[in-house]
């Protein structure tokens, strides 16, 4: 059997378990446990002037009810500013359980614990709370308006402002031969993964040590929070995260107020307690994202080419910001794409609503970035008359330009530099694989019958892998198998598979060998998170190089038993081996077994293999100077900067001319992650990204009245695209290596939602000759878009 098995499209080792319901998630463990559960707010603002739990007491099998003021110290205080900004000046975050205010339905007021869900429920309602209601500000515009304050100190609603130039824009657009001006909207929406929030605590009072298990991306980070906390030193707490069944973001928030909760109660009770959020609670009190709205004006010359972009935008970052203002500032830097802007100014302001907070939703602001700058793009070809790819063409950064410097910071501080990419070869796949320049003599067809269609591009890069770092542990055991630990976490996205493609590879081992643990802090108590479509690139690249380290220990200790330079061996199949002799072989679980002075071997062939390989040397020390037992390695991996994947996304749509009832008939992806792990993993997170694009365009949103009510808060009413409405994916690859890692990676687990709306507003934009400018577009809004449009011609 070869080894070569990196770029392999192998199936995904973890789906047998997965998809024969064998998965362990956090709601399949803690029977037995007591159970946590929240009276929550049903005002967007109000004071709380009273909390009666006199009836409450009288629920048989209750155990105990908290409000904020039974929390002690750091219990108690507000969640803190996870990613601090200088231009974020009016952070806030909320505190675990409400004080005296609540700024948005579903803000949690009460923790009851009781032994089971159903009665801390019961319980739940027999609690009264009193509130002094105050006016809500519901969506962007009652918010810039700013005649209601969310928060009494912040008087203009604006959490953070901020304001970055390249050149100068206004001037270049003034002097511009052509100008445009466009408004531009995306709605809220929310990431919904399948499985909500969950925490189970256990307290170990005799060795005073705490167990959590959390739905997390983040185990690392929740421990960290949890020990600070709770006032518990780091080695007392083990975070956990089983089986995660989707996070797509919200689950990089940490600690969420039940991560704090939960496991302050069991430690309290001297019990064992859990909770897990049912998805009422998962649509009002977790987060939401993608609300803002934009104005862009642009000057261009004759042929297309950008001389002068200026975007500003309303960010609505809901009730608090304990995540910072990530998400704006993504939307700033990235929205500039493949493209050279000319001179480029984007100021942004993140406002303050009564509605859920937000936190990074795959894609995290470039959906919206991608949606400015594509219809953009659309806006000046329409203008020109020109075709759409030709005007992205003339504007693309050549490959010869990399690496290309945009003069701006982005998201991790460091400047925005475009490392590598080739966009007009992306392009030309995607032309060929959509059948661009073929799709008139098809539009005249489909006309002929009686039928609308349209064509639509999106264009993206996609900053990925951001550091800090991420380390991995390689051990060779004696038996042979290869353990793989890494600290973030995972919530679908294959990485046991893709890990131990890594490992095998640099190996030399088959990988069914491999085994990869994530998200346990027992295994690996260093790590930053899974988010920002980083993993490949942080934990991919650090389990290399610690397997580098066990390759070149191995080799050594093999050169020692085999006589051989160690620059003559090779391993091919577990297998040490001097290259051309094949006769001179060690298995690798020999060589671990030879790696501790201190040999235990089982079977008898490993016994005789080993016994007669001590050192020649007796004056020799059984580990050599600066040497460590056992066949294992631990290394960190630390980039410079952000990585800068990309694609293009094509798709034909069909409009119904009566009922305005959208269709994708043909949705095409050409995508450049730089050297592919996995081709059949990649496509996968495409596939997955896509159907929330696809759900971001046509049917997710969240609907708030006036009051502040979520109006679609349940599966029955809020529309996620089911495999009926999710088109079949046809997908092309490019691979542009990465020269700032080890194993040229470029992330992929966000982009496939990137150009959702990008895309599908400009296909429904050609089929339709209506101007799309807000998204999501339902068929009843595309119906009024019809009638506006008649009634204006
Ligand atoms: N990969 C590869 N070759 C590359 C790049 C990536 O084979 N050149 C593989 C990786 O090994 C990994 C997968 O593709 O198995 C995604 O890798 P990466 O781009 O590094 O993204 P992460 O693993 O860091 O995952 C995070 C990313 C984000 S930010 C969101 S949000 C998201 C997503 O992944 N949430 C997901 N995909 C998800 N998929 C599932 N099923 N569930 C989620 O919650």
């Amino acid at each position: 059997m070869s080894t070569r098995i990196f770029g392999e499209p192998i199936p995904r080792r973890e789906d047998p378990r997965l998809l024969s319901g064998q998965g362990r998630y956090l709601d399949d463990l803690g029977h037995g446990a007591l159970a946590a559960a929240f009276v929550r707010s049903p005002h967007a603002h109000a004071r709380i002037v009273d909390i009666d739990v006199s009836d409450a007491l009288e629920v048989e099998g209750l155990v105990a009810i908290y409000t904020h003021e039974d929390l002690p110290g750091q219990v108690g205080h507000p969640l803190p500013l996870l990613i601090p900004h200088p231009t974020l000046t009016q952070a806030r975050t909320p505190y675990p359980l409400a004080k005296d205010e609540v700024n948005h339905v579903g803000e949690a007021i009460v923790m009851v614990v009781a032994t089971d869900r159903y009665l801390a429920e019961d319980a739940c309602q027999r609690i009264r709370v009193d509130y002094d209601f105050l006016p809500p500000v519901v969506g962007i515009e009652q918010s810039r308006a700013a005649d209601l304050l969310v928060h009494d100190d912040v008087p203009d609603n604006v959490s953070a402002h901020m304001l970055q130039e390249v050149g100068d824009a206004p001037a270049a657009i003034d002097a511009a031969p052509h100008r445009l001006h466009l408004d531009l909207d995306i709605e809220r929406s929310a990431s919904m993964p399948m499985e909500g929030k969950g925490v189970y605590a256990r307290w170990d009072a005799d060795d005073r040590s705490l167990r959590v298990y959390t739905s997390t991306q983040a185990s690392t980070s929740v421990r960290a929070a949890i020990a600070a906390r709770l006032g518990l030193p780091l080695d007392r707490v083990e975070v956990v995260a089983p089986d995660v069944g989707g996070g797509f973001g919200v689950k990089i928030m940490h600690p969420w107020p039940e991560e704090v909760l939960v496991p302050w109660a069991s430690i309290t009770l001297g019990r064992e307690v859990t909770w897990a959020e049912d998805r009422r609670e998962h649509f009002v009190s977790s987060a939401h994202e993608r609300a803002q709205q934009h104005q862009v004006d642009v000057g261009f010359d004759d042929d297309g080419r950008l001389l002068g972009l200026d975007v500003t935008f309303w960010h609505d970052n809901g009730a608090y910001t304990p995540y910072g203002i990530i998400v704006p500032i993504v939307t700033s830097t990235q929205l500039l794409g493949p493209y050279k802007p000319g001179a480029y100014r984007v100021e942004f302001f993140s406002l303050y609503t009564n509605t859920v907070l937000v936190t990074p939703y795959r894609g995290a602001g470039r959906p919206q970035g991608c949606f400015v700058m594509e219809r953009t793009m659309d806006a000046i070809a329409a203008y020109l008359g020109l075709d759409r790819t030709t005007v992205r063409e003339r504007n693309f950064i050549q490959p010869e330009e990399m690496p290309y410097d945009h003069g701006l910071v982005f998201q991790d501080g460091r400047p925005l530099v475009y490392d590598s990419g080739d966009y007009p070869a992306t392009l030309e796949k995607l032309k060929k694989l959509v059948g661009w320049d073929e799709f008139e003599v098809f539009r005249e067809q489909a006309r002929a019958d009686g039928r609308r269609v349209g064509i639509g591009i999106g264009c993206y890069v996609e900053g990925t892998g951001p550091g800090p770092y991420e380390g991995g542990f390689v051990k060779v055991e004696t038996d042979g198998t290869v353990i793989v630990a890494t600290g973030l976490t995972s919530q679908g996205q294959g990485h046991q598979t893709a890990f131990a493609q890594v490992v095998a590879e640099e190996l030399g081992v088959p990988v069914d060998k491999v085994v990869v643990t994530t998200g346990d802090t027992r295994r690996f108590k260093y790590a930053v998170g899974t988010f920002a479509s980083r993993a490949a690139v942080m934990s991919g690249n650090a389990v290399a190089l610690a397997t580098r380290k066990v390759r070149e220990k191995a080799l050594r200790i093999a050169g020692d038993a085999l006589e051989a330079d160690p620059a003559d061996l090779e391993i091919v199949d577990g297998v040490v081996q001097v290259k051309g002799t094949p006769g001179a072989t060690i298995p690798l679980s020999t060589v671990a077994v030879l790696s501790n002075p201190l040999r235990y071997a089982f079977d008898e062939e490993t016994k005789r293999a080993t016994q007669f390989a001590a050192p020649a040397d007796v004056d020799k020390p059984p580990i050599e100077e600066g040497g460590e037992p056992g066949l294992e390695a631990t290394a960190y991996y630390s980039p410079p900067r952000s990585t800068f994947a990309n694609g293009m996304h094509a798709a034909i749509v069909e409009t119904d001319p009566e009922t305005a009832e959208i269709k994708i008939l043909r949705y095409c992806v050409v995508h450049d992650c730089g050297t592919l792990i996995n081709p059949r993993i990649v496509e996968g997170q495409i596939h997955g990204g896509v159907a929330q694009g696809v759900g971001g365009a046509l049917y997710e949103r969240m609907v708030y009245d006036e009051s502040g009510q979520l109006l679609n808060a349940s599966y029955m009413d809020f529309l996620m695209p089911y495999a009926t409405e999710v088109p079949n994916i046809e997908i092309d690859h490019l691979e542009t290596p990465s020269p700032l890692n080890p194993l040229g990676l470029k992330g992929a687990g966000e982009a496939g939602v990137i150009p959702g709306s990008a895309v599908l507003s400009s296909a429904i934009e050609d089929a339709e000759g209506i101007r799309i400018t807000r998204m999501p577009i339902s068929p009843s809004e595309l119906y009024h878009l019809r009638q506006k449009e008649s009634t204006t011609r």
